[in-house]
């Protein structure tokens, strides 16, 4: 599969399992999961497409289980919309964590600290470069924002890690901000 078409699948996967699963005629259970056989009839895939995109995710979005009794099932890792338990435990975080974003956004963030906005939690990153990334899907000049994880945790904030790597939290008060 060409890397368009890939990307392109990708997205409409992610709009399904994160944001729209009725738009889709699918019915996530409470940790967000749906059936791998109903995923590919909602969105007329074949099961090799799915698995391209699963295993070719620069990020590692999906994750595909299969039960017991041998159904196979898929979630987004993160980046929900609606209300989803992912059953993450909480666990302490790195000393520092990273936060990438616009630089328009800066003024607001220094305010106000970072808001989960429209998702779960704030998302947070393991290191400076993937920050940048996440920063620079905005287009426009990137901030990356060190995170003392360590202060936070100490005064009681919580931290889960998602199964890919991004750490999430309620919320980063400006004083944690650097
Ligand atoms: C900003 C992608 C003004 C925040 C990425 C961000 C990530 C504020 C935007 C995942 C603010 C929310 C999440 C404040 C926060 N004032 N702006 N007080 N507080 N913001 O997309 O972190 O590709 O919801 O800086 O890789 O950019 O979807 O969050 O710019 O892991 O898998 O509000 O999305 O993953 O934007 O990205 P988003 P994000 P996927």
């Amino acid at each position: 599969m060409d890397h368009h078409t890939l990307v392109r699948t990708s997205k409409r996967i992610a709009l399904a399992l994160r944001h729209r699963p009725a738009r889709f005629g699918l019915a996530p259970d409470p940790g967000g999961w749906v059936g791998v056989t109903d995923l590919l009839a909602a969105l007329r895939i074949d099961r090799p497409t799915l698995d391209a995109v699963v295993a070719g995710n620069d990020k590692q979005r999906f994750a595909v289980t299969r039960d017991a009794d041998g159904v196979e099932r898929i979630r987004a890792s993160q980046g929900h919309s609606y209300p989803v338990d992912l059953g993450l435990t909480a666990q302490p975080p790195p000393a520092r964590l990273y936060h990438g974003t616009g630089a328009a956004a800066l003024d607001s963030i220094r305010a106000t600290g970072l808001n989960r906005g429209g998702r779960h939690h704030v998302h947070l990153s393991p290191d400076v470069p993937t920050a940048r990334r996440v920063g620079a899907r905005r287009g426009g000049p990137v901030v990356v924002l060190t995170v003392d994880a360590a202060a936070m945790a100490r005064d009681g904030h919580t931290f889960y890690r998602s199964a890919n790597g991004v750490w999430l939290t309620d919320a980063v008060p400006p004083a944690y901000l650097a």
